[in-house]
């Protein structure tokens, strides 16, 4: 197993010595409603952080929606701070994001400067960074930062091997899709030392009996074309529960590729699965919402919004115009 690379050895080097040069406060900003991959990340960096002699405060926007999410934060004693009670943020701080890049939907943009960018998302926006590491052939962002444990030589404590399984076991649905094999070695390594039991405690309740709404609705009113399913989840799906619900559309025979939707006061919020060899969910819905809104990911999960005042169907035609666009896509990107 070769995972001993001096090239991002030097890279989590690199950073140590940015956040140390100026004195500055440092955030660990996750993305809004922080999902698992994005807490074992920033619980792992912190760790390492700290052992370098920097202390970083974990920050977020939005709620934890998924009840498994809230259990994990709470068997493995995680100090998130929500951003609503940090009152005292000043730009000068620096901010080093994980598993997010600055100016992505999915992100706000806080008055702490972002200096950083830890992600495995694919780049749509070039930001210069004082430090980056932004692998998008990576299944999740915790396999990024448990190398750096293996590079570093920084022994793994229990609890973040745990957090960090989570979030590759997450990202990949237990390594059944869009893995590395960064993410191969990271689960086998972190397998060894993690608290086994304790994780299918936090998997064990997936879901609250409100859950069951959105999954009521996907069943009401999924349509089939093909091979791909298409679901109106009703209103105010919160994000995480957009993407399981998807994942479940997925698990049909029928279906290889799952487009899911939910109406918000904001807007409409997409998530996209995709198993296709030939389509790309990231690509897909970037074009599908084109002109409306905006969406990507990566080949197999993606994600996308069109805010409220981009609607400009009645919302009783929106999902007949919106099925259309659907299609005429795919039809297009077969073609491609
Ligand atoms: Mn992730």
């Amino acid at each position: 197993m070769d995972i001993i690379s001096t090239k991002t050895q030097t890279r989590f080097r690199t950073l140590v010595d940015i956040l140390s040069s100026g004195g500055q406060r440092i955030f660990i900003q996750m993305h809004n409603a922080p999902d698992p991959d994005s807490i074992g990340s920033a619980f792992g960096l912190q760790y390492l952080l700290r052992n370098a002699g920097i202390h970083a405060d974990i920050c977020y926007r939005g709620e934890i929606e998924k009840y498994s999410t809230n259990r994990m934060v709470e068997l493995l004693d995680i100090k998130l701070r929500n951003i609503r009670d940090i009152h005292d943020m000043t730009e000068d701080d620096y901010i080093v994001l994980v598993d997010s890049q600055k100016g992505n939907s999915n992100i706000t943009d806080l008055i702490g400067n972002e200096i950083a960018s830890i992600d495995h998302h694919p780049v749509f926006q070039k930001i210069d960074y004082l430090f980056e590491d932004i692998r998008p052939d990576a299944g999740a962002c915790s396999s990024i930062i448990a190398e750096y444990f293996v590079e570093n030589d920084v022994e793994i404590p229990k609890n973040i091997a745990t957090a960090l399984l989570c979030g590759i076991k997450t990202d990949t649905l237990d390594l059944s899709r869009g893995f590395s094999e960064l993410d191969l070695d990271m689960f086998c390594m972190l397998y060894r030392v993690a608290d086994i039991e304790l994780l299918n405690l936090i998997q064990l309740n997936k879901l609250r009996f409100r859950d069951l709404t959105a999954y009521s609705n996907a069943i009401k009113n999924i349509k089939i074309y093909g091979n791909v399913g298409i679901a109106y989840l009703g209103e105010d799906c919160p994000d995480s529960l957009l993407g399981t619900v998807s994942d479940f559309i997925m698990s049909l025979k029928e279906v290889e590729l799952a487009i899911a939707y939910s109406r918000r006061k904001e807007g409409v919020k997409f998530s996209v699965r995709n198993e296709t060899t030939h389509f790309d969910a990231g690509k897909i819905i970037m074009e599908i919402l084109e002109g409306y809104g905006n969406g990507g990911g990566h080949k197999s999960m993606a994600g996308g919004f069109i805010p409220d005042a981009s609607v400009r169907e009645t919302w009783s035609t929106f999902h007949s115009f919106l099925e259309n666009r659907i299609l005429e896509t795919l039809d297009r990107q077969s073609h491609d």
